[in-house]
Order: C-alpha cells, then structure tokens, then sequence
C-alpha cells in the first residue's frame, strides 16, 4: 500500500552537516518527498509534537534537545513508508541499531538519534498535518 510518513531531521542531524547524506540515503531506498521545511521548533510546539511521550521520564530533556536548533520536517511517499522507514532509521538506541541504517550512521545517543519518523498511520496522520497544510503536500 502506498502510504506517507513523516520524517524530521533532528537538531543534531543539522548540527553535523548531514542532512544531505541522510536526505540521499532516504531517496535511494525509494521514498518520494513530497513535502519540505526547514524550521526551529520553539519548544511549547515540541511540547506538543511530542505530547505522547509526557509522562517520560526523557520529556523535558527531549523537548528541549529538539528545541535547539534547526529541523527539517519531510513528507515521504513509498510502499510501507511508515514500516520501511522505520527499518532505514534503525533501532531508537544507536547502539542497538542494524549495521547500515541511519542512526548506525549518524546517532551519538538513545536522544540525540539523528531522525524521527512516524510510528503508525494514527501518528503519520497527526504529524503530517501538524507541519504541513494539504496546500504544502504535492
Ligand atoms: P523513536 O524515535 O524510535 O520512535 P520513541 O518514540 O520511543 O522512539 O522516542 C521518541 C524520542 O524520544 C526518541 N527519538 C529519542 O530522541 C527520545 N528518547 C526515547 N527514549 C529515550 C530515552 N530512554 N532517553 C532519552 N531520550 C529518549
């Protein structure tokens, strides 16, 4: 099934210079962008991007890494893109993560882990449409 998912390139990611890299490996497994913006998360709206996870113990920390400096925010379009995404950006902890996947490449902690992306269609629905208006969607 064709499906959109939603990717964030995290602070650290731009901090590095490797949002190109990633950005390459992303379209080479097949994934179509649709929708882009580079932007700065305040954090009272990385408090809401994130409002599942307000109960962890990590919620304060998380939402202020990711206020930090600057994100991209893409819409992805592929087969599976929510599954097959998750499988590019390996496993939330670098140091479990595959060999070849992103975070193996790209991530210094179980935090600052280089990518988000959407975790189910319920979330890839919410966090389409809290970055981008249909408008901004090919
Ligand atoms: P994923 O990003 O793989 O979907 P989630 O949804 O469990 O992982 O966590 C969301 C984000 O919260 C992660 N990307 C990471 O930045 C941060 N995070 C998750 N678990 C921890 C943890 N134990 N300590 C610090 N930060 C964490």
């Amino acid at each position: 099934m064709i499906q959109k998912t939603l990717t964030m390139l995290k602070p650290d990611t731009m901090a590095a210079g490797n949002a190109g890299k990633i950005i390459a490996m992303l379209e080479s497994e097949g994934f179509a962008i649709i929708g882009m913006k580079l932007f700065r998360l305040t954090a009272e709206k990385a408090g809401r991007f994130y409002a599942v996870h307000r109960e962890r113990p990590f919620y304060s920390s998380l939402v202020s890494f990711m206020s930090e400096g600057p994100v991209i925010a893409m819409v992805l379009e592929r087969e599976d893109a929510i599954q097959h995404l998750r499988k590019v950006m390996g496993a939330t902890d670098p140091a479990k993560a595959d060999p070849g996947t992103i975070r193996k490449l790209f991530a210094s902690s179980i935090e600052h882990n280089a990518i988000h992306g959407s975790d189910s269609e319920a979330s890839a629905q919410f966090e389409i449409g809290f970055f981008f208006s249909q408008l901004e969607q090919l």
